[in-house]
Order: C-alpha cells, then structure tokens, then sequence
C-alpha cells in the first residue's frame, strides 16, 4: 500500500490499514486512523471541527497545524515577524511534496514536505522540512529548521498544535508534576508551580509549560496515547472549554467536548540557529491500546 496523492491531499496508508491524511496546504495532517483496542475496525485519533476550513481559506481548525515562526500574537517589536498572522506563517503556507519512503514491507510509511518561505514576506532565511511517518501504532512529524543564510542567524518559535481526539471531560495528563507553566487563562498571565500529578481539561485552559520532560501520557476511560518530545523544550495544553469555545467561528457545536490539544513547542523563548545549522522539533504519538486488548 503507501501512498496516492489526491490534488493537494496525500492518503498515506500501510499494511495494517492505519491511514494518514495530510493536506499541502500548512503540510496541516487531517486524519490519523489506527487499529482500535480490538484491531477490528480503524479509529480516528485526531479532532477536526465539521465547520474546519479545509481548501486553504485560513488554517484548518483542527488535526496537526504548524506554528512557527512565532507562537501566538507575533512580536509587533520583531522587524519582520511584526506583519505575520497569529501562529505565524507555516499553517497557512502552501508546502510541497518532497519525497516518499515505504518501508518494512508497507509496515511503515514516510512523507517529506518542505516551505521554503519568500525571505522578502518573512525576513527568514530558512528552508523547512516536514517528515511525517505512519506505522500501524504510531505517528510521528518532525520539523526541520535549516539556516540557509551564509552570515545570519535566525531565530523563531515553533510549536505542533496537535488536536488528539478525546473525552475532554474525562482526560488526565500526567509528566507535568512541578513544571513552572504560564496560565493564558488569566489576566496577566500569571506563572505558577504545577502542583498535581495528574492534571485535566475540565475547565477552561491554556497552559504553556517550561522546560518540560518530553515524555507525556493522556489518558481517559477505555483509551489514551503516550507523546513523546524531541527538540522541543516546551508544551501547551489547551482546551477552551464551552465559553470561549462556543466564541471560535469555526469550531462545531460541542467540538470542545471532543478533544485536548497537547502541543510539543519551543516557545518561552526564541531558538536560534547559526547559518547551516538545522534544528528538529519532532513528537511521536502511540496510541495506549486499552487494557481489554492486554492479557489477562
Ligand atoms: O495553543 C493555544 C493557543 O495559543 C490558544 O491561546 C488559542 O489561541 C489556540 O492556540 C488557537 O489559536 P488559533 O489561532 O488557531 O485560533
């Protein structure tokens, strides 16, 4: 099996059926199906709102967008990034394809895509590259940063802003024990401690956690996925509850109810790279089969 690309959406799928979605447009992932606990039939792992914008209008309400190079409201003091859109310009780029591997006898499967943005629009002197590869129980995207100017240094932020479908209301989130975290839910923005175990969605948030380990496990009744980090120091967990959620024009009626966004980034601080040099931010999503499929 592999590939077929369809216009400006590529179908990727292996042997044990998992499939992939994913459009050009922001290299943005759609869909992600997996084996279910029972292996009989398929189960979407990411949310995407029915009122999602998906012919390259704006950026897709849902499944894997990409933010850089700056997160949230760009600097209005960065001399280029000043005039860019919220969450930057990789999301609402069109990507190309670059590349397609299959391998282990169609058990596994690999896309490149790569943005080479117009320096004269961003100031940037980067080529980006994204790797996304499906396996029967896990995904993977990677973000390829290179510097491609002979004499400057870049700097950005960047962030996957991952939409895992899920019971918001019965999540818990755990690895984010005493990590200092910004909370946008208040005015001010005030820092604090986190100082539970486990924590939840049960009310409105969004979350930016420093200096985080990388290593994340959300789970709820009957399911779960485990998220692991590289290159990316920081993640944002956001949900925005009924209010401000019901206030997002193109999030469906309850949408908020079925998902929890867990976003690997780099984005309490700006990286910078020397020219030539590369930096990867990349996750890996495995699904937690529940405990049904397990032995007894
Ligand atoms: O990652 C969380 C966040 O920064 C929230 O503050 C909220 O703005 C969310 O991203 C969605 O942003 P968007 O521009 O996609 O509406």
């Amino acid at each position: 099996l592999g590939i077929s690309e369809m216009d400006s959406e590529e179908v990727m799928n292996v042997l044990s059926g998992a499939s992939l979605e994913v459009l050009l447009y922001g290299a943005t992932v759609i869909s992600w199906k997996g084996p279910g606990p029972d292996s009989s039939a398929l189960v979407e792992r990411l949310f995407v709102s029915s009122k999602a914008a998906l012919d390259g209008s704006k950026p897709v309400r849902g499944g894997i967008p990409i933010v850089f190079p700056c997160f949230g409201a760009p600097d209005p003091g960065h001399p280029q990034h000043a005039k860019l859109s919220q969450h930057g310009y990789a999301r609402n780029s069109t990507w190309a394809w670059d590349g397609k591997t299959v391998f282990d006898n169609d058990a596994g499967v690999s896309v490149r895509l790569t943005l080479t943005p117009d320096v004269s629009l961003t100031g940037d002197h980067v080529v980006l590259a994204y790797v996304i590869t499906l396996a029967e129980h896990q995904l993977s995207t990677d973000l390829h940063v290179t510097n491609v100017s002979t004499s400057e240094p870049v700097e950005f932020q960047a962030l996957l802003h991952t939409y895992l479908r899920a019971p918001a209301s019965s999540v818990h989130i755990d690895g984010l024990l005493g990590l200092t975290y910004i909370d946008k839910t208040i005015a001010g923005t005030p820092k604090n401690i986190e100082s539970r175990m486990v924590t939840d969605v049960q009310k409105f948030t969004d979350s930016v956690y420093e200096r985080a380990p990388g290593k994340y496990n959300i789970t709820w009744p009957e399911g779960g996925v485990k998220v692991k980090a590289i290159g990316f120091e920081d993640v944002v967990i956001w949900n925005p509850g009924s209010v401000a959620g019901s206030n997002i024009g193109d999030m469906e009626e309850g949408g908020w109810e079925r998902y929890v966004c867990i976003e690997p980034g780099y984005v309490s601080a700006f990286k910078t790279i020397q020219p030539g040099e590369t930096w990867i931010g990349g996750q890996l999503i495995t699904p937690i089969r529940s405990p049904s499929v397990f032995p007894a």
